[in-house]
């Protein structure tokens, strides 16, 4: 780590608690050090690792001296990461806008609680930011020049974002005249929860053509480049887009290699190397002859593997796991029997009960649980705790008039900062199904969560989005994950995948780890209307991601296996 490394978490560290509005002197006291440490011509690295005092140097306080040794030997600043868990990540994104330091962001935030770059796209667009003192249409224009700069460099969308655009494009390509295969490959076909950019393949006779035909895609705002075999633009929503043409002959070598993801890649071609093969992106070589390339089928056994799912491909042991012929067989968006989440017009749903049962019938599950929020967030919501048992009468009723789907009666309830629930005993003994939830006080310490979280667990049938992470957004609670997946095997708390496309919490890592511990998970959509029942299928994707079979997930199970499994511990 250098200097400027370790300086630039200090001066981080003061822009944003200047953006909080902490005490100046504070913020002038970090913005010192990361300017001691900036100059100094000492390797502070060396220095800490040769167990020096650093006090001993001229400026550098007792304090310093440990933030650097804190740097140096974790990588991390922690105080700068609770900073970050605590304000929108997008406020870090518009520090590295040109024009843009901490007192002006300051000034917007507080003005209009703005926490993306697109929202302050649009603010700056439509005017408001220009009733900010200090705010000229020089500015501005910087601001908006900086925007779309900060998106086509970095900013990643989430998986669901590009859905429907990817299918869109898929479609459009496929629609034009001697295009015989389009397949997007990347991030994407990996599913992974969110994606740079798009990776386009077609095979179609003449490229040319084609390529004039894609840059003039509806959502095409912008083309980067067409040249003779790929060709790239920018959507309206920023979003990037490589098109590549591949032949036939090909297809399955360039669908594998522009799949990834370049670890996997990596890791192939070292495999092919020991048999004396060459992987490259237009198929598998034997000295100059071609052996293999058509399917990705083809490729895979060519190196002496087995064919590993897209999702699968990450490289964190599933080349390992094909050799030991225990590759997962992953769950399908079919195996799901029932969903144990969502929410309704009792608490911060937009949907009737009834509604939610209707559409959970059409989606042909066995079995639904009806999950409104707990006290606080009902208290939140300008609505009183008595709901729940007007709730229960109700669902008691829709019992009787659909009797081809059983409704649980649940809740989602608030686990507290001390790991008590926010519902008493009594209500929650009437109760089928339990969800805890952490929906504040996000920022304990890993030791104080992990007691908070095993304490509920006392209480709960289901741990609702373990993590709290919001994808981009929020990073999610510290917890000694072992300790907790360990305790919910014990004790038979089912953990959630929760499907919505911002959380999709436990995240694919967390969730392969649980596995192996040998928990069980409830693939839930979390819907707060009756359309959001079909957010599901992104729930699979981060399951499949996670290496989840079918025998892993609760709501796979028919209804009878389910109560008999689900209620053994009641
Ligand atoms: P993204 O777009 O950031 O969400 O992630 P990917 O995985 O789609 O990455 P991208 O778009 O940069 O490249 C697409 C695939 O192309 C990538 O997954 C693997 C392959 N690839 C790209 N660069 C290299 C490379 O330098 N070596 C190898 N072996 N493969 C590469
Ligand atoms: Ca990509
Ligand atoms: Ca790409």
């Amino acid at each position: 780590m250098t200097n400027s490394e370790i300086a630039k978490l200090l001066a981080r560290t003061a822009d944003l608690l200047e953006i909080k509005g902490e005490n100046p002197f504070k913020v002038r006291a970090y913005r010192n050090a990361a300017r001691i440490v900036e100059n100094s011509s000492k390797d502070f690295e060396k220095l800490v690792k040769d167990g020096f005092d650093l006090t001993r140097l001229p400026g550098i306080g007792k304090d310093l001296s440990e933030y650097i040794k804190e740097i140096v030997l974790t990588g991390k600043f922690s105080k700068l990461e609770e900073l970050k868990k605590e304000l929108p990540s997008g406020l870090l994104e518009m520090l590295s806008i040109e024009g843009l330091g901490p007192k002006r962001i300051k000034q917007i935030y507080d003005a209009f609680h703005i926490a993306s770059l697109s929202e302050l796209k649009k603010y700056a667009e439509n005017g408001e930011l220009a009733k900010l003192k200090g705010f000229g249409p020089k500015l501005i224009d910087r601001i908006l020049k900086g925007v779309k700069q900060l998106k086509k460099a970095g900013v990643r969308f989430l998986w669901a974002e590009v859905e429907s655009v990817a299918n869109e494009l898929k479609e459009y390509l496929l629609k034009f005249e001697g295009v015989e295969v389009v397949e997007i490959a990347g991030s994407f076909r990996r599913k992974k929860e969110s994606v740079g950019d798009l990776d386009v393949l077609v095979i179609a006779k003449d490229y040319g053509k084609v390529s004039e035909y894609f840059v003039k895609f509806p959502k095409v705002k912008e083309v980067h480049s067409a040249g003779l075999t790929r060709s790239t633009v920018f959507l309206e929503n920023s979003l990037q887009v490589d098109l590549r043409a591949v032949s036939r002959e090909s297809y399955g070598a360039a669908l594998h290699y522009f799949t990834g993801n370049k670890a996997h890649n990596i890791e192939i071609r070292k495999i092919a190397i020991e048999k004396g093969l060459k992987v490259n992106e237009y198929g598998v070589y034997r000295g100059e002859k071609k052996i293999a390339g058509r399917t990705e089928e083809e490729v895979y056994e060519a190196v002496g593997l087995c064919y590993i799912e897209p999702e699968l491909r990450e490289n964190r042991g599933e080349i390992e796991a094909c050799l030991e012929k225990r590759l997962p067989n992953l769950i399908e968006l079919k195996d799901i029997k029932g969903d144990l989440h969502m929410h309704t017009t009792y608490s911060d749903g937009a949907d009737s009960i009834e509604e939610m049962v209707k559409k959970a019938i059409e989606r042909g599950y066995e079995y639904i649980a009806i999950t409104d929020h707990s006290k606080r967030l009902l208290v939140a919501n300008g609505l009183d705790e008595k709901r729940l048992l007007e709730q229960l009468d109700e669902i008691e009723k829709l019992r009787e008039k659909y009797p081809q789907i059983k409704i649980l009666k649940g809740a989602e309830v608030d686990i507290l900062e001390d790991g008590s629930l926010d519902f008493d005993d009594e209500i929650l003994n009437r109760l089928d199904v339990v969800i805890g939830a952490i929906h504040y006080k996000f920022n304990l310490s890993k030791e104080a969560q992990t007691k908070r979280i095993l304490k509920a667990f006392e209480k709960i049938d289901i741990l609702a989005h373990p993590q709290n992470r919001l994808i981009n957004k929020r990073e999610g609670i510290e917890a000694e994950w072992d300790e907790v997946f360990k305790k919910a095997k014990e004790m038979g708390v089912v953990l959630e995948i929760n499907s919505q496309p911002d959380r999709l919490d436990l995240s694919d890592i967390l969730a392969k780890k649980a596995k192996e511990i040998g928990c069980k998970f409830a693939i839930n959509s979390d819907a707060h209307n009756a359309k959001m029942l079909e957010f599901v299928k992104y729930g699979i994707n981060q399951a499949r991601r996670g290496w989840i079979e079918k025998e892993d997930v609760i709501n796979a199970l028919g209804f009878n296996d389910f109560i008999k499994i689900f209620f053994k511990q009641k």
